[in-house]
């Protein structure tokens, strides 16, 4: 009897028959995005947080989540003038260098936050410009120092540095602070070629908040910046804050600032985003809430030279919020116990540019 031998060529066509028969997908873009980093390298972005260095060494869940979602972070004040230099002369790295090194082992960049700012300087120096034993002329020298010092520990260590902030008043005029008023308006220069000589190779940033929505805030910052630029001060970057609230609009024309400034020739980040509201905590709020955080990565993706979007820390259990609003709160991704609210699930559901 003559063996049967069934052709190969046959089930091939019936399978692509079936094949071609196949409703298209409904999803044709990449797969829907596990976590926040996985997010970020498909939108080829970073996706950072603030951190809380004394919950990296204390609190394993929080660690485990910070490791696991993000790809860029920043000290929420590990690296601030008071922390490193508690007093003149005895600098004090620890918290900090431990931040580094542990978003070394982890694969994250790093944001280094802040050198010159108005807040949380140590008491030597505000005491001592205070009584006029630090004389404007020591006090250039002071600057100077502390930002080579601290950008030269960290060279090459740092992606970006938010090099000045907040050195605009609400109401557009220079901020007045020790800097302006015992160095004048040069310091902002100064601090930018300083930080430049240190690192040659990090992002030097203008961070400020506000500056999502408010107009004499963005023409200042603006006009700075472009005076900056064609006195070839080594400016790259401007940082908005973004510490939003639900009780107010959401700054509907902020991907339209980021443009004017990305046309300069400016890298763009969205750097300590925040969005609180007024307790109790219900769905309807947290419903918004995830509007706002979906919106402002929407905006953020929309202009090319938007790189980074950062979370000024990623739990309601570790926010400033509660301390600074009255009655507000619940500002972050997830919640006391780590659980995601919408506002996560939302960011996941931001489609590739
Ligand atoms: O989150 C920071 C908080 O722990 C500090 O007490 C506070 C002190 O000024 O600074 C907070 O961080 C600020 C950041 O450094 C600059 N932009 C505004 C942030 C919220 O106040």
């Amino acid at each position: 009897m003559a063996s049967h031998r069934r052709s190969p060529v046959k089930p091939l066509i019936i399978a692509l028959a079936f094949v071609l028969a196949l409703p298209a997908p409904a999803y044709a873009g990449p797969r829907p995005p596990r976590d926040l980093r996985d997010l970020a390298h498909q939108h080829g972005i970073k996706i950072g947080t603030a951190v809380d260095i004394a919950a990296l060494r204390g609190e394993a869940d929080y660690r485990k989540v910070l490791n696991h979602q993000f790809n860029h972070v920043t000290a929420e004040n590990a690296m601030k003038w008071e922390s490193v230099e508690p007093e003149r002369g005895r600098h004090t790295w620890a918290d900090a260098d431990a931040l580094v090194h542990n978003a070394h082992r982890n694969r994250q960049r790093v944001r280094g936050h802040t050198l010159v700012w108005h807040n949380q300087l140590p008491a030597w120096l505000t005491e001592g410009v205070a009584d006029g034993s630090i004389t404007p002329r020591e006090l250039k020298r002071i600057l100077r120092d502390h930002i080579i010092t601290q950008v030269r520990r960290y060279k090459g260590k740092i992606r970006a540095w938010d090099v000045v902030n907040e050195v605009v008043e609400e109401d557009g005029s220079l901020r007045q602070n020790i800097w302006l008023t015992h160095l004048g308006p040069g310091y902002v220069a100064d601090a930018f070629r300083w930080a430049h000589r240190a690192d040659p190779h990090a992002k030097l940033y203008i961070n400020d908040y506000n500056l999502e929505w408010n107009a004499p805030k963005i023409e200042t910052t603006f006009s700075l910046v472009k005076d900056l630029q064609a006195r070839g001060v080594p400016v790259h970057g401007v940082g908005f804050q973004g510490h939003l609230g639900i009780q107010y609009d959401y700054p509907g024309d902020w991907a339209n600032v980021m443009r004017r400034f990305a046309d300069l020739g400016l890298e763009i980040a969205v750097t300590e985003l925040d969005v609180r509201m007024v307790l109790p905590v219900t769905p309807e709020k947290l419903a918004t809430q995830a509007d706002y955080y979906r919106r402002a990565l929407t905006d953020c993706l929309s202009v090319k030279a938007c790189k980074e979007f950062t979370v000024w820390g990623f739990t309601d259990r570790h926010s400033w919020v509660p301390g600074w609003f009255d009655g507000e709160g619940a500002a972050c991704l997830l919640d006391e116990n780590l659980a995601p609210k919408p506002a996560y699930r939302a960011l996941l559901g931001v489609r590739a540019r």
